[in-house]
């Protein structure tokens, strides 16, 4: 069978926003701890981890087709690393939001039976976003928008930034909502123990971010509202039941005046509104868990280039224990559907 792999979180930046990410450690210019270790982390170290991610997320040709052929992946749904440009001030922000989507448009445009794009926003000016995003759909030929949870430490539950969504629902593309490091006010006990990165922090900040967007009543204001979140998850299909269990129980108690009901349970819209992708997760038991509680046709393939480039996890995934027309589904077909890829392509 002819399965076609697509990878769909994977990471760029141009050189531009690597500066002004300098600019900020240099001047110790936000109040954000989480960013401070991961980009001090990859911008100043020496050692090869950090040296090679910087080299291959600037790269939009030559190395990245490479190590993509040589892993076998054929197509790439692309978008801004994280956290994009929601760290920087406003104005700026809005500027390389603008110049990253032309940038990645060419790449696309040179490439175009291997690259996909995501629109990249800056959420600190809401309506500037929304008009990014319909640039970035109907003249950049962008098939979603990538969202790098906090922003600042404010999150999408905020109905300032439902203009946002509103937006993305109007076009039909999905958010994809990948991980940041824990805002400034959840960071503490994880930084101190070295766990705010990509071990285990991103999750917990971007899982979270997930349940407020849910609870809030967003998906019961925008049903048609699609969110794509990457690492099997970020824990929650794990916690399907318990959720439900003590959403319905505090909805049913009035423990909280900002807890109120929803037209659905929380599962239901992690089962209708939510794509996952297997970014950092090839592990089988884990991902058979996250395709049966779900759903196969919501599970998709996802490398995280450049982050965790091991061409040997491909085969996790090549040898999962589904049938072709399965593989072919999670590989390929669904992501094709949720991001309108021409099936040439
Ligand atoms: C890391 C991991 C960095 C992921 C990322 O973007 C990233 C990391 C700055 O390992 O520090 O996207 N990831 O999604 O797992
Ligand atoms: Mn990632």
């Amino acid at each position: 069978m002819d399965i076609k792999r697509i990878a769909t979180e994977e990471a760029f930046s141009p050189p531009e926003m690597m500066d002004a990410y300098r600019g900020i450690i240099r001047e110790q210019s936000v109040d954000d701890p989480g960013f401070y270790s991961l980009w001090g982390h990859y911008l100043t170290s020496d050692s090869e981890r950090p040296r090679a991610i910087r080299d291959k997320l600037i790269d939009l040709d030559g190395e990245r087709l490479a190590d993509m052929d040589a892993t076998g992946i054929h197509h790439q749904v692309i978008s801004l690393t994280s956290p994009g440009v929601q760290v920087l001030e406003r104005d700026l922000a809005v500027n390389i939001a603008t110049l990253a989507n032309d940038r990645l448009a060419e790449a696309v445009a040179r490439h175009p039976d291997r690259y996909t794009g995501l629109a990249a926003m800056a959420p600190q000016d809401p309506p500037a976003a929304a008009r990014e995003i319909e640039r970035g759909v109907t003249r950049l030929g962008f098939k979603g928008v990538i969202l790098n949870s906090h922003t600042q430490g404010e999150y999408f539950d905020d109905r300032k930034f439902w203009e946002i969504f509103e937006v993305c629902e109007q076009l039909d593309v999905p958010v994809y909502l990948h991980p940041n490091t824990p805002s400034k006010a959840m960071i503490d006990p994880l930084l101190e123990s070295g766990l705010d990165g990509a071990i285990f922090g991103f999750a917990v900040e971007t899982g979270m971010h997930l349940l407020r967007i849910i609870v809030s009543g967003a998906f019961d204001r925008f049903p048609g509202l699609k969110i794509v979140v990457g690492h099997l998850g970020e824990a929650l299909p794990f916690w399907l039941f318990r959720l439900d269990f003590m959403h319905g129980a505090m909805v049913r108690s009035n423990r909280y005046p900002t807890v109120r009901p929803l037209k659905k349970k929380i599962s239901d819209y992690m089962r209708e509104n939510v794509w996952i992708t297997t970014s950092g997760m090839a592990w089988e038991p884990a991902i058979m868990f996250v395709r049966s509680v779900i759903g196969n046709d919501r599970v998709m393939y996802a490398m995280d280039y450049p982050y965790q480039f091991v061409p040997a996890e491909v085969e996790v995934t090549d040898n999962l224990p589904i049938s072709d027309a399965e593989k072919q589904a999670f590989y390929q077909t669904n992501a094709e559907k949720l991001f309108s890829i021409n099936k040439t392509g």
